[in-house]
C-alpha cells in the first residue's frame, strides 16, 4: 500500500520515514545584515552571476536546465535573505538556471497558482524553450541540507517537507507547498496549477489531486501572516472536474514588464480576480 503511495510522488519525507542512511549536511543560515540591494550585489560579486539571476556552470556541461520560479509580494527582507542562500546553494550543485520572481501588480489580489502558471510559461519564452525543470519556490524557504539537490527526478517531487515551522515535520500526508519540482511534461500534463485560488491556501493541495502527487529540511523565515482564502475548501471539492478546464489553457494575464535585475529576473503582471 505504501509503495503505491510513494509511486505516485516522491518526497524527502521517504528517507526519514523509512529510515535510510541519510546523513544531514545542513548548511546554516548565511545572514544578511545590510539593508540595500547593492550591498548584496556586492557580496555575491564574486559568483559569476549574469543579469537576470542566471548561473552557468564552467567547469563542467550541466545536466539540469533549471527555472527557479518564485511567486513573490511585499517580502523584501525574505527576498534578501533567499537570494543570499539560494545562489550560493544552486551554484554548489552545478546547475544551469535562472530565477524568475513573479510579482502582481498592488491592486490585484494575490493567487500563487496563477502566478506559478505564468512563471512557468515565461520563463519558458524568456529561456527559449531551454527549462527541462521547475522549481517552485517559495520566497520564505531556505533550504537547510545541502544534500537536498534541486532536479528533476522521475516523478514530481515535494522538496519541503520538513520546514521549521512545522516542527521539521510533515503536516499532514499529501501537503504539495512551499517547494516543489516539476518536469516541463508533468506540468503540461496535469494543466499547471489551478488559476482559481485567490489569497492564502488551497492551490497547493490542488495540484495534488490533479496527479495524485505527494527532501528536506527548510527554515521558514519570519513575516506577517497572510489572510486566508474563505473560498478555498469548496473550490478543493472540484479540483478534479477542473483540471482539464483551469489552468495553463484557460490562464489570462497582462504582461506589465520584465527585468533582469543581477541577482533575478522580475516579472510583474496583472490579472483579472473576477474568476
Ligand atoms: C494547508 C493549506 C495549504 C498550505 C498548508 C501549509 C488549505 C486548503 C484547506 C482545505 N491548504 O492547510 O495550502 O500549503 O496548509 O501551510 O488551506
Amino acid at each position: 500500500r505504501e509503495s503505491y503511495f510513494y509511486s505516485k510522488f516522491e518526497s524527502t519525507s521517504f528517507e526519514r520515514q523509512h529510515g535510510s542512511k541519510f546523513v544531514h549536511h545542513r548548511q546554516g543560515l548565511l545572514p544578511f545584515d545590510e539593508k540595500s540591494f547593492e550591498a548584496l550585489n556586492n557580496e555575491l560579486s564574486n559568483l559569476n552571476i549574469t543579469p537576470g539571476g542566471s548561473y552557468t556552470p564552467t567547469e563542467c556541461q550541466p545536466k539540469y536546465k533549471i527555472a527557479i520560479i518564485v511567486p513573490y509580494r511585499n517580502r523584501e527582507d525574505n527576498l534578501k535573505l533567499f537570494l543570499k542562500n539560494i545562489h550560493p546553494f544552486l551554484i554548489k550543485q552545478k546547475l544551469e538556471y535562472s530565477i524568475f520572481l513573479i510579482e502582481p501588480i498592488q491592486s490585484i489580489k494575490f493567487n500563487r497558482g496563477l502566478l506559478l502558471n505564468i512563471g512557468f510559461l515565461e520563463s519558458i519564452q524568456l529561456g527559449q524553450d531551454k527549462w527541462n525543470c521547475f522549481v517552485f519556490h517559495d520566497v520564505d524557504l531556505i533550504p537547510e541540507n545541502e544534500k537536498n539537490l534541486y532536479y528533476c527526478p522521475a516523478l514530481p517531487k515535494h522538496m519541503s517537507s520538513a520546514v521549521s515551522t512545522f516542527d521539521y515535520r510533515l503536516p499532514y500526508k499529501g501537503l504539495f507547498g512551499g517547494v516543489s519540482i516539476l518536469k516541463k511534461t508533468h506540468m503540461q500534463r496535469i494543466n499547471g496549477f489551478s488559476n482559481m485560488y485567490f489569497g492564502w491556501g488551497g492551490e497547493d493541495d490542488d495540484l495534488r489531486k490533479r496527479n495524485n502527487l505527494e527532501t528536506g529540511r527548510y527554515r521558514m523565515l519570519k513575516h506577517k501572516k497572510d489572510s486566508p482564502n474563505p473560498k478555498r475548501f469548496k473550490l478543493l471539492k472540484s479540483s478534479i472536474k477542473r483540471s482539464n478546464i483551469d489552468g495553463l489553457n484557460s490562464i489570462r494575464y497582462v504582461l506589465i514588464s520584465v527585468n533582469f535585475e543581477p541577482l533575478f529576473t522580475k516579472i510583474v503582471v496583472s490579472y483579472d480576480e473576477s474568476l
